[in-house]
């Protein structure tokens, strides 16, 4: 738009500008031959004051109709999720976190932890959400269950940094959330499955009101340490399966739409070359993640739990064939023979993955 005194001009995309200009003494002696030269006569349309400032304010309340219309879309079209995670022992959880906080398509109605120690795990949730400026997210704690596991992250939300004063119960709030939002959310569940067969043992019915469940989990024909270009390694019990098979078992005969990334499309290696890139952008998010690498004291983390949400997000990331599954009772996810009730990806491409990755989370 091109605004002179008295002058409304839009952009001509194939020639000049169209004008409107207000019927004035100065547009008549020589204020014309100044202002448009190069015009044809075609191009100007000449009102009176009371036309163009009318036209002024038609352009105005189109733009700002536009502009909470596009507002309005966003905010409709931006996708409901629940993370569920086991946040505090493998590092993968919170780089998965990290995809989330960075996404603008997403709407986090809350992150809930499983798995072990609940709560430790729900203040280093707190504690990452506080640090990365988003501390009305709100955390949920699962049921707490034993393990031997070491959570090597425990530290981190050991010092009541952006704590929360208590955290609700994880099913529950699921539940809830469906009931107010039937057939728009999306689960991420990234941990054992817990929370995930409490709330279908407490109402099936709705939990099948998500709009989908996105899980990291099972071994359908890769193992771990099968990366495409080794020894093949046979499918194998996976650990967020393994860990409470009866639940896993739940959701894979719900009848809920369930897209699975399991082990064969997720040992995803972050590699030195990526670890530098990502630890040395400076932003909040990514020092959380340089500082919570830190804690695990390992080298090169497997990005197992990411894919999942990058899923939700671009699909194309990781194409899913339909397929029936059956969880046996010692956690191996089977392939069978019969209708579908997943939708499995089995392959996926790193460097693809990692180029969407990286770039969002080092994102300003
Ligand atoms: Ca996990």
């Amino acid at each position: 738009m091109i605004d002179l005194t008295g002058v409304t001009c839009t952009e001509g995309v194939m020639g000049p500008p169209r004008c409107v200009v207000v019927d004035t003494p100065a547009f008549h002696h020589g204020g014309r031959s100044a202002r448009f030269r190069g015009l044809r006569d075609s191009d100007i349309v000449i009102g009176s004051g009371e036309d163009g400032f009318m036209h002024r304010i038609w352009l105005l309340m189109a733009c700002l109709v536009l502009t909470l219309g596009s507002v309005a879309s966003w905010a409709q079209a931006r996708e409901k999720i629940i993370i569920d995670t086991d946040i505090g022992d493998d590092v993968d959880d919170a780089f998965a976190l990290a995809l989330a906080v960075k996404s603008p398509e997403f709407d986090t109605l809350g992150i809930s932890t499983a798995f072990g120690d609940t709560e430790a795990r729900a203040r280093i949730t707190d504690r990452f959400l506080g640090e990365v400026g988003k501390p009305e997210i709100q955390v949920l704690a699962g049921n707490p269950t034993s393990t031997k596991n070491p959570m090597s992250q425990r530290k981190y939300g050991e010092g009541g940094h952006f704590a929360k004063n208590s955290h609700g119960d994880a099913a529950e709030f699921l539940l809830d959330q469906i009931r107010k939002h039937p057939g728009e959310i999306t689960l991420i569940a990234i941990g054992p499955l817990m929370n995930v067969g409490a709330a279908i043992d407490r109402d099936a019915a709705t939990f099948r009101k998500l709009k989908r469940v996105v899980i990291m989990g099972g071994s359908v024909r890769k193992g771990y340490g099968d990366y495409g270009y080794n020894d093949h390694v046979p499918p194998m019990p996976e650990w967020n399966i393994l860990n409470d098979v009866a639940s896993a078992q739940k959701l894979f005969t719900s009848g809920v739409p369930l897209f699975v990334m399991p082990l064969d499309s997720t040992q995803l290696k972050l590699d030195e070359v990526k670890r530098a890139f990502l630890f040395t952008r400076g932003s909040a998010v990514t020092d959380q993640l340089a500082i919570l690498y830190h804690l695990w004291a390992q080298e090169t983390p497997t990005l197992f739990d990411p894919m999942a949400v990058a899923f939700a997000l671009k699909p194309e990331l990781c194409p899913v064939t339909p397929l029936h599954i059956r969880v046996d009772e010692k956690g191996s996810t089977l392939e069978e023979q019969g209708t579908p009730n997943a939708q499995v990806c089995l392959q996926s491409n790193s460097e693809n993955f990692f180029r969407f990755y990286l770039k969002r989370v080092a994102e300003k």
